[in-house]
């Protein structure tokens, strides 16, 4: 993944990008994040990003002018880029989403926006994609441009520690992630499943996937009628509904 961010502030995700497994998969060359500071191509001597609403009512508008030139300065070395643009009217941001952003050839933008919205022109003329991590409303973009980063980033090769990972969690296959158990075997009184010791794969296998399928109807039921499910996993169903 190559990507941009603009933001008013680059320090908040800063840290973020330089920490942990994001920190070395950018170390590593395996991902390019470059980060803009959005104040730095406001005019003025005040360098303000913000504007009061034409119309009037409450909280500041995002000026185009600066985006504008930031994207511009991104275009001068002509590569191709796809603009995303961050808010909360935008689609919701998903695993499918995800995958789909790792294998863009194209370089991508993300414009955090702030304040109460962000100038239409810059949505008219600049945006390809709006984009946001899902129904409630944060202060700023900065949040979701990390959310989005950090599950692209995550898909390529060589930056998860250990390769399947990555397809045994949860949504590769539908269902929710199974229960994980590491030593000690006895921790307070609780014990580890006695099939997570017996050492037979096969049974290990299905207590896992019979476990997950558990903690689907548990919490996210819906994510059930997306997949499509196996005879074995309606006869495990079943037997969850039998044992409550
Ligand atoms: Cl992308 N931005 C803001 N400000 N709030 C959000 C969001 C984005 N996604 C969900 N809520």
């Amino acid at each position: 993944m190559r990507c941009d961010v603009l933001t008013i502030f680059p320090e908040l995700i800063g840290a973020y990008l330089d920490t942990g497994i994001i920190g070395k998969a950018r170390q590593k060359g395996i991902i390019d994040v470059s980060v803009s500071n959005i104040r730095e191509f406001a005019s003025g001597k005040h360098k303000e990003t913000d504007d009061y609403p034409f119309g009037g009512g409450p909280g500041m508008v995002f000026k185009p002018e600066p985006i504008f030139k930031a994207v511009e300065k991104l275009r001068e070395d002509g590569r191709a880029r796809k603009v995303i643009l961050l808010t909360p009217q935008g689609r919701v941001f998903d695993q499918a989403m995800a995958e789909a952003f790792s294998k863009e050839e194209k370089r991508l933008v993300f414009i955090c926006g702030r304040y109460e919205g962000i100038d239409e022109r810059v949505r008219i003329s600049l945006v390809d994609e709006e984009v946001s991590i899902g129904d409630y409303v944060l202060t700023g973009g900065e949040l979701a441009a990390l959310v989005i980063i950090d599950a692209v980033a995550r898909l390529f090769s060589g930056v998860l520690g250990d390769e399947s990972s990555k397809e045994a969690e949860s949504f590769s296959w539908g269902p929710l992630d199974y229960p994980h158990y590491t030593r000690p075997r006895e921790f307070r009184g609780l014990e580890v499943p006695e099939v997570l010791i017996s050492g037979n794969h096969k049974e290990i296998e299905r207590w896992r996937r019979k476990e997950a399928l558990r903690k689907t109807l548990e919490m996210r039921p819906e994510l059930l009628e997306r997949i499509k499910l196996g005879e074995l996993d309606k006869k495990l169903i079943s037997e969850i509904e039998e044992e409550q």
